[in-house]
């Protein structure tokens, strides 16, 4: 903490946003705090687990203001969280029914920002079929990620979880209902946060936990808890860069001899034995995920040919086209339009 002008400054973490006020943790503890108004101009994202430092007047009231970010070094857009070293994607193997492309998302999401995914299968207590086990085992070992089931209830995995975590910032994502905050309460063995049981009607979760939060598991370990979603979309991103999101294709070393080959059903395809390899349901998300990017690659040829259309060439000159509308008649057409009127 440093004092100048009457004025204290601060650093700090976000920990949790409620509409325009920032739970900043301190060396003195949690401190409420506004966006100044001059990083609000920049509108720039100021997100839960960012590094900030702050201002402040008033001591008694300790009303603060951010006044920068600092030591950013990555940005979560979904959810919006900062300063993240490892995704924990729960998923629930009974209540709500486990989903391989929802998972599949979650990795490719995990793969596209280029940070580690560890694949958590929580409600281990109620599941009644131990082929699911067996199935995951071998669909995402075989590929490499780290799997780990737990019971959030019956407190059972929670001692294989706690080691990852260590010296770590880890964002617990998953759809709504998996039992995201429970395992955070089972790790901090209290009941810190909110749960709430599945709907009985849809199976589905009820969407309990409404902001990202970050909490501390010791010095130099965080967790976050984050609201539960399902459309993880990939109309973003081009085909081929598709590919890029799934270790299949990047462990190993067969390469296609075409260039934008998407190793599907294309002829000549010199992949074809390594598709044949991979589990139905990865390959089931692959093809799907493609399909958004090419609803994407087409929004993005018609919208470049639109612009494209407001310029022509002219000997390496670029023209402006004007519409016909605004365009006045050639020399030529009024000269016609005279010869008209005459006769
Ligand atoms: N049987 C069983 N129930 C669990 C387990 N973990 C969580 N639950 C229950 O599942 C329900 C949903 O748990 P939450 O922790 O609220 O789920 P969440 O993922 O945080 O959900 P959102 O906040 O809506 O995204 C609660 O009733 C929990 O008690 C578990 O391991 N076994
Ligand atoms: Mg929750
Ligand atoms: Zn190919």
């Amino acid at each position: 903490m440093n004092y100048c002008c009457n004025i204290i400054c601060m650093k700090g973490r976000i920990i949790k946003i409620f509409s325009d006020f920032y739970y900043v943790e301190t060396s003195i503890g949690v401190i409420e705090a506004k966006l100044k108004t001059v990083l609000k101009k920049q509108n720039l994202d100021v997100v839960t687990g960012d590094f900030v430092e702050l201002e402040s007047v008033d001591t008694n009231s300790m009303q603060a203001f951010i006044t920068g970010i600092v030591n950013r070094f990555n940005l979560i857009k979904r959810p919006k969280v900062a300063n993240v070293s490892q995704f924990i994607i729960v998923s629930a193997l009974k209540e709500p029914d486990f989903n391989y492309e929802q998972l599949d998302r979650y990795i490719a999401h995990c793969e596209y920002h280029n940070i580690k995914p560890i694949l958590c299968f929580n409600k281990e207590d109620i599941n009644d079929n131990n082929e699911l086990k067996d199935e995951i085992n071998e669909v995402y070992s075989k590929i490499g990620y780290q799997i780990i089931f737990t019971s959030a209830l019956k407190k059972t995995g929670i001692n294989e979880l706690e080691p990852i975590l260590k010296n770590n910032t880890s964002i617990l994502c998953g759809a709504s209902g998996v039992g995201k905050s429970s395992l955070i309460n089972a790790i901090l063995k209290s009941s810190i946060l909110k749960t709430l049981p599945v709907s009985e009607k849809t199976k589905r979760g009820v969407h309990t936990t409404r902001h990202c939060e970050l909490l501390e598991i010791d010095n130099n370990s965080f967790i976050v808890d984050t609201p539960g979603f399902s459309h993880l979309k990939f109309d973003f991103l081009l085909p081929t860069e598709v590919q890029k999101l799934f270790r299949e294709f990047l462990n190993t070393d067969k390469s296609c001899k075409y260039n934008n080959c998407l190793h599907i059903d294309e002829e000549g395809c010199s992949l074809t034995s390594l598709i044949k390899n991979i589990p139905a349901s990865r390959f089931f998300s692959y093809k799907k995920f493609i399909s958004e990017a090419k609803e994407y690659e087409q929004k993005i040829s018609v919208e470049s040919l639109k612009n494209e259309s407001k310029v022509k060439y002219n000997k390496n000159k670029i023209l402006t086209k004007i519409s016909n509308k605004k365009r006045s008649a050639s020399r030529k057409t009024n000269k016609q339009n005279m010869y008209k009127e005459e006769m």
